[in-house]
């Protein structure tokens, strides 16, 4: 890829907005109410619009990108690697596959990849990271395509819930697992599915349950080494307290902390916590 343009885009779902050392751009989701639309962009402030929901009593919902705001994010790289949330609750993957299509067609030197996350948040932010240090190593166009996709079978993506409400309103959920997470105290844990689906784990009593029950999780699927990002959505304790297990355990895994964007506050709602990790 000499000498070529090259671009990491993702939709906002990833939590990420810019990259050192690769250029990266990001199409933002939006989130809807009646009264208000929320672009989940840097401008967006996440304090005020989480506040505005936990108010609001009508309906709300969320919307993808389209191809157009794909293509505008594409900008005019000549290698685009594209990375979206799973295809399973999103049009993402759908609309940036339309993207990559006009794109091609109309630049024929050019090539787009678009990998489905089958994830979404801190996963997706590993595959990001990953895409960056493949492109400043001097990888060729096609080896990285082969490289991500198997880097995105090692990683894995857990989760704690203490409200499942708009999953649930979105019909990203069933209202009988959402009920759960409705109960006061609980915490519903749970992982991305190898189908990029919502699959719920385990309902604990309190945070502290929660976080154990995550690192265990971990533990069992392979946690050893390597890296693990932590999104909160205000819930920086529980994240400090889970990166302090996980220090514990093992010294050598890098753990990230951070805030969620508008998308990923949107559904994991106060209280959530989104953890991405390499599994071996
Ligand atoms: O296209 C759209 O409108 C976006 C819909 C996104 C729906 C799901 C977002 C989930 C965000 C919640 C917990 C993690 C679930 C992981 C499942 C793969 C975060």
């Amino acid at each position: 890829m000499n000498g070529k343009k090259i671009k990491i885009v993702a939709d906002s779902s990833s939590d990420v907005t810019a990259l050192d050392g690769v250029a990266f751009e990001y199409a933002p989701l939006k989130i809807i109410t009646s009264e208000k639309e929320y672009v989940d962009n840097e401008s967006l402030d996440i304090e005020e619009m989480v506040g505005d929901l936990e108010n609001y009593k009508g309906r709300s919902s969320t919307s993808c990108p389209n191809a157009d705001d794909w293509l505008n994010a594409f900008g005019d790289a000549e290698r685009i690697f594209c990375v979206t949330i799973t295809s399973n609750l999103s049009g993402c993957y759908n609309s940036a596959m339309s993207a990559k299509r006009i794109y091609e067609e109309t630049y024929p030197d050019r090539r787009v990849f678009v990998l489905d996350s089958l994830s979404t948040g801190p996963e997706m932010a590993l595959a990001i990271d990953k895409l960056a240090e493949l492109i400043e190593a001097g990888e060729s166009f096609d080896a990285i395509c082969d490289r991500i996709v198997e880097y995105n079978k090692k990683t894995g993506l857990l989760f704690m819930l203490k409200s499942m409400k708009n999953l649930a309103n979105n019909g990203r959920v069933s209202p009988l697992v959402a009920k759960m997470a409705g109960l006061l105290g609980i915490c519903v844990v749970g992982k991305a599915s190898d189908e990029g689906t919502l699959e719920p784990l385990n309902k604990c009593r309190g945070e502290q349950k929660a976080i154990h029950t995550i690192l265990s999780h971990m533990k069992e699927m392979g946690l050893s080494k390597g890296k693990v990002k932590i999104a909160h959505c205000f819930s920086e304790d529980a994240g400090k307290a889970l990166k302090e297990l996980i220090q514990k355990e093992f010294a050598k895994v890098k753990v990230e902390i951070y805030r969620c964007r508008g998308l990923c506050s949107f559904y994991a709602e106060k209280g959530g916590l989104l953890v991405g990790f390499e599994k071996a």
